[in-house]
């Protein structure tokens, strides 16, 4: 995270606090932008002329950052969470972060291991849900993942946990397969959760850099996201596509992850995040 807000932060800094409308830094401000993975049309939006010829350029953008970021829509805490998203996006170290993260507050966990291709991929969560103090609902690789879900959410209301996360597949044999099987989980995770929230994060890679808006784009349209997780940020300078995703799919960013570690994770807070940006 910190790379791509020092360099966010050493554009804005750079910038002319006195005229606004200088050409030369403003243009140098979109190319930068846009080499960060920023939209075209989030650029647009936040260099177009001011209204008032000669306004702090500065406090221009901080408004419109702020206004971007904030027009998605609050995701509210829920008691359902299911991730999806692709392969190695980080959907598996992210629950484990977010299991920890709502341990650390006094909510009790329980994770069901909805990813059920692999053998290595039921270890791995096993393993990370002992880590962070969760309890796991499990079954043999080849059951159905639905089966499975639906089962740590019966765990979850018989034990009476706060919290119930979903684990899934990233990869199947083709992309109509696995949006399918999404689809089914997350009906027979709602229906479980009999009128608990259900929230559905899509968890994206920061380094795949404008691709990532495409997948956010297709999850969206076939399976419906809540809330967007960002992970690798320590891996990137080119995060811009917080702006994007929020901008043109009204998704909020939630969370970020920033390392490999069980406690390099943090929730995403808009306005903090642009006023650090400035500060
Ligand atoms: N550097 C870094 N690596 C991460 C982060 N989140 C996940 N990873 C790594 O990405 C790889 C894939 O993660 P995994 O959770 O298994 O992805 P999944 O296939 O979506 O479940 C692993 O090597 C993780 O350690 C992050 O925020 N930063
Ligand atoms: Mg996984």
């Amino acid at each position: 995270m910190s790379s791509f807000i020092a360099r966010l932060a050493s554009l804005v800094t750079g910038l002319s606090a006195k005229d606004g409308t200088a050409i030369v830094d403003r243009e140098r401000a979109a190319e930068e932008m846009l080499s960060m993975d920023m939209g075209i049309g989030v650029i647009e939006k936040l260099m177009a002329k001011p209204d008032v010829p000669g306004t702090d350029l500065r406090t221009i953008l901080k408004d419109r950052m702020k206004h971007i970021l904030l027009s998605a829509p609050l995701c509210e805490p829920a008691c359902g969470i299911l991730m999806i998203g692709i392969n190695g996006s980080g959907k598996t170290t992210t629950i484990a972060k977010l299991g920890r993260w709502y341990r650390g507050r006094g909510y009790s966990v329980v994770v069901g291991a909805g990813d059920t291709y692999r053998a290595a991929a039921i270890d791995q969560i096993a393993i990370l849900a002992e880590r962070a103090g969760m309890d796991i609902v499990k079954a043999s690789p080849g059951v159905d993942p639905a089966s499975v879900i639906h089962d740590a959410v019966m765990a979850y209301k018989h034990r009476s946990r706060d919290v119930v996360i979903g684990d899934t597949a990233g990869r199947l044999h083709t992309n109509i397969n696995l949006i399918n099987e999404l689809r089914k989980i997350k009906t027979v995770m709602t229906r479980a959760l009999a009128g608990d929230r259900l929230a559905t994060y899509l968890i994206l890679d920061a380094t795949i850099g404008k691709n990532s808006f495409q997948q956010a784009k297709l999850f969206n349209e076939h399976i419906g996201i809540d809330g967007i997780i960002i992970t690798k940020l320590d891996g990137t300078a080119k995060a811009g596509i917080i702006f994007t995703i929020c901008d043109e799919l009204g998704l909020p960013v939630v969370a970020i992850g920033t390392g490999e570690g069980i406690d390099d994770f943090m929730p995403f807070d808009r306005v903090a995040f642009v006023e650090g940006l400035f500060a």
